[in-house]
């Protein structure tokens, strides 16, 4: 069955001018990093639901991880958040990771959790919360520099509610400042990925709100500065291809955080709400991956994709690979788009046929597509369904309620 409907669609791409041996070579290289959070108990500002069998430390977490990459083969780095991932000897979990044939990923320093920060972090019009806030982002260097992680991806909930609560441009003067201090602190390999959000848990004002102020940073801080683009960031309406254009032109686009949302940072599963949405934007980078400015090529062959979600109600381990698995649809749907043949109807102002030519990939079923590549790599051709058959998820309830939580 898999042989004579992938027969069937490769005709069927041949006539369209498509290639599939590439496509396949191209998703062949897809890495999507999945977050050690997404594998613990998270919620809701009302509630926190307890599962069993959820990790009770990051090494467990690794160890869920390398599930999700042993029946995908795409996830084989885990971003680590600090303190929630705090442990003594990080050349261990280093080690723990590499067993599991996994790697440690981006570094994400945590400044919204402590007492201290209620009116600010690196913004904090007190001194020596600043000074505080700053010593974490330098511990995260250091730490990144034991994990061997290259990128530490940066997001502040530093805001305001009220209108004088606090010196807008105080605060940003004292935003550079810091992240000047860290980026002094990188060794010349590593990137800093600089995150936005337009609002919450700030409600009035948020020091990096949007693309732009993400961007501005970056900009002043110099070439290891980078924007990170979370899906679920911004405000109602935002054209989020049109940003990863733009972004990718200015050869600053360092990476993603994949969710969906519906009404704010919901951190649903990535393509759940959407999936057109998640396919224009990798329509978007790969049409630029074969630009003829050697930046640009480069700016998108380092984009990090990185899953940033909360499982509330879902299971972890299956929720996690519903995200890598709908993140590899829509990028081979995106792989299926004939850019010259949009080029081409573009050219000839014809609107509709350019349209149709961009829509037209992401209509196609993949799943035979996916089904060869799968076989080709060795992995079950169903990677949910070899999950749930497995035993894992029952091996893992042995851990009982309360794990992990951020
Ligand atoms: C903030 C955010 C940021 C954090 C993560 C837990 O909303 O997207 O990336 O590090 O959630
Ligand atoms: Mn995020
Ligand atoms: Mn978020």
């Amino acid at each position: 069955m898999t042989d004579r409907a992938y027969a069937l669609f490769e005709e069927q791409q041949a006539a369209r001018g498509i290639n599939l041996e590439e496509v396949k070579a191209r998703l062949k290289e897809l890495r999507i990093e999945t977050p050690s959070w997404g594998y613990g108990d998270s919620g809701t500002r009302f509630k926190v639901f307890q599962k069993e069998g959820v990790p009770r430390d990051p090494f467990e977490k690794f160890e869920d991880a390398a599930q999700v990459h042993k029946l995908t083969g795409l996830a084989p780095s885990v971003a680590i958040h600090i303190p929630w991932d705090k442990v003594d000897d990080y050349g261990k979990l280093r080690a723990h990771a590499e067993n599991l044939g996994l790697s440690i990923g981006a570094v994400n320093p945590n400044l919204f959790q402590e007492d201290d920060y209620m009116l600010g972090s690196v913004t904090n019009s007190d001194a020596a919360i600043r000074r505080k806030a700053t010593d974490h982002l330098l511990e995260c260097v250091d730490i990144a520099k034991e994990t061997g992680s290259r990128d530490l991806s940066l997001w502040f909930a530093d805001g305001t509610n009220y209108p004088g609560q606090g010196s807008i441009r105080k605060r940003k003067g004292w935003m550079q400042d810091s992240l000047t201090e860290m980026y002094k602190a990188l060794t010349p390999e590593m990137r800093m990925l600089i995150e936005y959000k337009c609002f919450e848990p700030a409600f009035y004002h948020t020091d990096l709100a949007d693309w732009g102020m993400a961007y501005n940073m970056a900009l002043k801080l110099g070439p290891q500065a980078e924007v990170l683009v979370d899906t679920g960031h911004h405000l109602p309406g935002a054209n989020i291809e049109h940003i990863v254009a733009y972004l990718i032109d200015e050869k600053r686009l360092g990476g993603f955080h994949f969710n969906s949302r519906k009404y704010a940072d919901d951190d649903l599963i990535v393509g759940s709400v959407n999936p057109y949405e998640l396919f224009l934007i990798f329509y978007q980078i790969l049409s630029a991956a074969s630009d003829g400015d050697a930046g640009i090529r480069s700016c998108v062959s380092n984009i990090a994709y990185m899953i940033d979600q909360s499982h509330n109600i879902e299971q972890k381990i299956p929720a996690m690979l519903r995200s890598v698995l709908n993140v590899q649809t829509q990028y081979a749907k995106a792989l299926l788009v004939n850019h010259e043949e949009v080029e081409e109807a573009a050219n000839r102002h014809d609107v509709l046929a350019a349209e149709h030519a961009v829509r037209s990939a992401f209509e196609f079923d993949v799943t035979p597509l996916l089904h060869v590549l799968r076989e080709e790599q060795g992995l079950p051709l169903d990677p949910m369904k070899a999950y749930l058959s497995s035993g894992y998820g029952n091996g893992i309830l042995a851990r009982g309620k309360g794990g992990a939580s951020w």
